[in-house]
């Protein structure tokens, strides 16, 4: 008998953190993990089984499929916007291939127990793209199909991606004599910048806002790498993991798309920097625009439209954003530094 569990790819990522603490709070137990790097001593032990591999190594997801009578797959596993710029291909590779190579399995582990496996994927507000600053500007919230030509190859990928989930969700070899029943059962969101209290991001491009609350809570100067004026959605983790599991639990019927978008607040570089301020007023926060780093958040939107989430499952926010430093970020942050100013 192959044993029951959730899979988790790139658990040792930013919201694989966070997700695995909330499972196992509740007393979710038979988590399976799969990333590079190693787990954090804390994290590892809620973990039935942490396994060290990739999500390219076929044989590895072969001998996974062997052993686990996988019900749920969180695939966190991707390549970042920043990073994935400097090493294009390496990040198609990760990010698409890896993708199919998860979207194969859970269709194979669906065969294999005879009931949908539910696929939850973390798409991004990445995968816009405006042309300008002024376009950005006027398009003001943006629905879930407006827009979508992004301008980095995280986006590209994840705007694939989240076809592709579609296609295994509802049109996986359609013109087979026996056509496969779907057996993925995918559901995608798509995260704005995200901030833990916990945890730093890295290789991304919404990391200024994190970088300098960390940075302040050390009393560390921090350089930010885009204009005070520039303006994206964020989130707090806990609700970033929240939503995701709301997701997780809606019933299929209510679900009338398979990518939603999600919001919670939108503050300016120059705002935030204002709320680090009043928590650490002896912070030292300077602004050195990369032009390069910049044009690429110039090009996500401001905000976006989240009605289908909030209708279709639910989705509401526990933090906006003087909640989130007031109740989430600035408490706990000052703890996790505490030899910080
Ligand atoms: C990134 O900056 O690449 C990510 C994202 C917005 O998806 N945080």
């Amino acid at each position: 008998m192959r044993k029951p569990v959730i899979l988790i790819t790139g658990a040792a990522g930013e919201i694989g953190h966070s997700l695995i603490q909330r499972l196992s709070d509740s007393g979710r137990t038979g988590i399976v993990t799969l990333d590079l790097k190693p787990l954090d001593p804390e994290i590892a032990r809620r973990v039935q089984h942490p396994i060290a591999g990739s999500i390219l190594d076929r044989a590895l997801l072969e001998s996974i499929l062997a052993e686990y009578a996988v019900d749920t797959i969180y695939h966190l596993a991707a390549q970042l916007s920043t990073r994935a710029e400097f090493t294009p291909v390496a990040a198609h590779e990760v990010n698409v291939n890896g993708t199919l190579n998860l979207l194969e399995f859970a269709q194979a582990q669906g065969r294999g127990h005879g009931r949908p496996v539910m696929f939850l994927y973390p798409s991004s507000i990445a995968v816009y793209g405006f042309s300008s600053v002024a376009e950005k500007h006027a398009a003001g919230r943006v629905r879930e199909y407006q827009y979508t030509e992004p301008i980095t190859m995280y986006g590209c990928n994840k705007l694939y991606c989240e076809q592709l989930g579609r296609y295994y969700a509802r049109h996986y070899r359609q013109l087979d004599a026996d056509a496969p029943r779907a057996l993925v059962d995918f559901r995608a969101i798509r995260f704005p910048g995200l901030i833990s209290a916990f945890t730093v991001p890295s290789g991304g491009t919404s990391d200024y806002a994190p970088e300098m609350i960390h940075a302040a809570a050390q009393g560390r100067e921090y350089h930010c790498f885009v204009r005070p004026d520039t303006r994206i959605p964020f989130m707090a983790m806990p609700d970033a993991v929240d939503a995701m599991l709301a997701l997780a639990a809606a019933d299929r019927d209510r679900l009338s798309q398979t990518v939603y978008n999600i919001a919670a607040f939108n503050p300016s570089a120059e705002e935030i920097r204002a709320l680090v301020l009043e928590a650490f007023p002896e912070a030292s926060i300077d602004w050195q625009p990369d032009t390069k780093r910049q044009a690429i958040v110039d090009s996500w939107p401001e905000a976006v439209d989240d009605s289908k989430a909030r209708a279709d499952w639910g989705f509401a926010p526990r933090y906006g954003l003087a909640e989130a430093f007031s109740d989430y970020l600035i408490p706990n942050i000052r703890r996790r530094y505490p030899s910080g100013p």
